[in-house]
């Protein structure tokens, strides 16, 4: 068992990023039964929700011609535009029915400031705005976190990213996350993890105690 100073997030195991969701992840939902069982390997679990309200400034129907997987210039980037997803309160922003919610300690929803999108758990994307989630894992002693979840390449890359940010170690368990990869957005993550220090472990070596 993990002790307390490693913390598992688990990120976005929506119905929305499961196939035949709004923005589905190929094969996303083949990492329910995986990330289970890590968490019975973590005393410290968090989970996370992406949580927009109908109006966000992430869906490409919010703003008038443009279309899916476009990017916009907003005042703080550069934002890819999504199809709806991940509505508060709707079906497709629920949790997997089949995770093991039961197991965790917190629940972040992110992404729910209408005018500011959330990959990360940590900092929401004008790089300014913190989650409370550095805080909340210092305070309880977390000096490691094991991500995994969906997206890949957006939520567990950034999250992961932003965890080294925060002086904290890192490590994303590779077949317990499913990518979107759009325009060899995956590669880039994986570069850019490497170059921040973030590990990269399958789930085999992950359950190992220690
Ligand atoms: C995500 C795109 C938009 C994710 C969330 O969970 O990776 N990707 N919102
Ligand atoms: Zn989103």
């Amino acid at each position: 068992m993990k002790g307390p100073s490693e913390a598992l997030l688990v990120i976005d195991v929506q119905y929305d990023f499961m196939p035949g969701g709004a923005l589905p992840v190929t094969r996303g939902d083949e990492v329910v039964p995986v990330v289970n069982r890590l968490m019975a390997g973590f005393e410290h679990v968090v989970l996370t929700q992406d949580w927009h309200p109908a109006d966000h400034v992430s869906f490409a129907a919010n703003h008038a011609g443009r279309q899916p997987f476009e990017t916009l210039a907003l005042p703080y980037g550069e934002q890819v535009l999504w199809p709806l997803h991940c509505v508060q309160g709707s079906a497709g922003a629920a949790l997997h029915a089949d995770l093991e919610v039961n197991r965790a300690r917190l629940l972040i929803r992110k992404g729910h400031r209408r005018d500011i999108d959330s990959y990360s758990a940590f900092v929401e994307a004008d790089r300014k705005t913190s989650t409370g989630l550095a805080g909340y894992l210092r305070e309880s002693g977390v000096r490691r976190v094991w991500c995994c979840g969906l997206a890949t390449d957006y939520c567990v890359a950034w999250t992961a990213l932003d965890a080294r940010a925060a002086g904290l170690d890192a490590v994303v368990v590779d077949d317990a996350c499913r990518a979107i990869d759009l325009d060899g957005s995956l590669e880039r993550a994986w570069k850019d993890m490497q170059a921040a220090g973030v590990g990269r472990m399958g789930v085999e070596f992950s359950c190992v105690d220690g």
